[in-house]
């Protein structure tokens, strides 16, 4: 296998953004266990953002969750950020653990609460002015316990009402994201359930909404990329949260329980940008591709260089699948054959070819060894000591397993 120019393209021009909340204290709903060095400020999630980046190179972007990561001035932490080599990445408004929000945010009963989720909507939209970003990347815990609770259909205008004025108050060249869940916090219906409900409020509101796609949030059995593949051809699919499960939100890292799935949705986004279809292309040029992950009794840094070599690792693989050998076993209904040819690129060991991109790339070959080696945890640790839930992730006040 040799790192051929359209290769060597491809790969170079990979994305991965990560997470500020992947680097703090972070867990489950039961314990969170406090990591030595753990990031405490978003200063040092910047930092430890900044590592990641040098050791890979592709993970030049960091996506923040307001408040978690509220500053005085934003102005002063996009310069901290590009003094770093980063940029701010997709910002994620929090409307999830405010006392009011017991009954819902913008779909709540009350009006009064309906407002003051809507206008934190509005705050994060000028916070994205004053730091680049790019994306507003939306997610509701909203929904119902119990059957008549409350009206399906009003808590639907609720959203689509909200979901308009935050639309229209976006700068050009900006998206929402609007991020769906099958369940959780809200047990008996909750108000975005699924990639369906998600795409049919983008469609009403208009064209800056794009679907996010987070990977733990279906239901057992469901078919990712294939959700991955119409919402491509539609030019809905706006961004992906990386992260793997086995039973519900497990967050866990990417590529590690779902391999395959990982490969096959980047099968889907590598045949998507080089459709003769101009939608369906420039949709899948512009997804923008984020960890949404929380490292409970992993070393922080590492999990997420792990996570990221993980999907370069996927995207390389399909970069591998031979198009036109399976456009010919496709039209001569050549079931097994087609397969092959898709696992034969997913079998493919790439880890040489990446190896070979990093040498290019002036990188170390093995990020994970050299971040062993550099003793930037030992400094960390250091520096920071270990804190329990201080200043990191506030998982307490979390209802859900993020
Ligand atoms: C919800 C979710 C959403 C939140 C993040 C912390 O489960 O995936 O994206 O913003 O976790
Ligand atoms: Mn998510
Ligand atoms: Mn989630």
């Amino acid at each position: 296998m040799t790192l051929t120019p359209d290769l060597l393209d491809a790969l170079n021009s990979q994305r991965i953004e990560t997470p500020s909340w992947g680097y703090g204290n972070s867990g489950t709903r039961f314990k969170t266990f406090a990591a030595q060095g753990a990031a405490r400020t978003i200063w040092e999630k910047l930092d430890d953002a900044a590592e990641v980046h040098r050791l890979t190179g592709i993970a030049p972007s960091v996506a923040l969750h307001i408040p978690w990561d509220e500053v005085e001035d934003y102005g002063e932490l996009k310069r901290f950020a590009d003094e770093r080599g980063l940029e701010i990445g997709a910002i994620n408004p929090n409307v999830f653990q405010d006392e009011g929000y017991k009954l819902g945010s913008v779909t709540s009963p009350d009006e009064k609460t309906r407002e003051q989720a809507t206008q934190h909507l509005l705050d994060c939209v000028q916070i994205m002015k004053q730091t680049g970003s790019r994306d507003l990347s939306l997610w509701f815990a909203d929904g119902t316990n119990y059957a008549g609770q409350d009206d399906l259909r009003a808590r639907k205008h609720r959203m689509r009402a909200a979901l308009k004025r935050v639309h229209d108050a976006l700068p050009e060249g900006t998206r929402m994201l609007v991020e769906y869940k099958l369940f959780e916090p809200a047990f008996y219906a909750t108000d975005l359930f699924d990639w369906g409900a998600a795409y049919a409020h983008c469609l009403a509101i208009g064209d800056k909404a794009q679907v996010l796609v987070d990977l733990g949030h279906h239901a057992q059995g469901v078919n990712i990329e294939q959700i991955v593949a119409f919402l491509l051809d539609e030019g809905r699919l706006g961004g992906f949260h990386f992260n793997a499960r086995r039973y519900a939100d497990d967050d866990l890292i990417v590529g590690t329980s779902n391999p395959f799935e990982l490969f096959c949705i980047y099968a889907e986004l590598v045949s998507a940008a080089t459709s003769s279809d101009a939608l369906t292309r420039s949709t899948a040029q512009s997804v923008a591709y984020m960890i949404d992950q929380s490292h409970n009794i992993e070393p922080k840094v590492e999990a997420m260089l792990q996570s990221v070599l993980n999907c370069q690792e996927a995207y390389a693989k399909a970069l591998l699948i031979d198009r036109d050998l399976l456009r010919e076993a496709q039209a001569a209904g050549d079931v097994l054959g087609a397969h092959r040819v898709l696992t034969d690129a997913f079998k493919t060991d790439v880890r040489p070819l990446l190896s070979d991109l990093r040498a290019e790339q002036g990188l170390s070959t093995d990020p994970i060894k050299a971040h062993r080696q550099s003793g930037y945890q030992h400094r960390v640790a250091q520096e920071r000591g270990t804190q329990s839930g201080g200043g990191g992730y506030p998982v307490k006040e979390k209802a859900h397993s993020v």
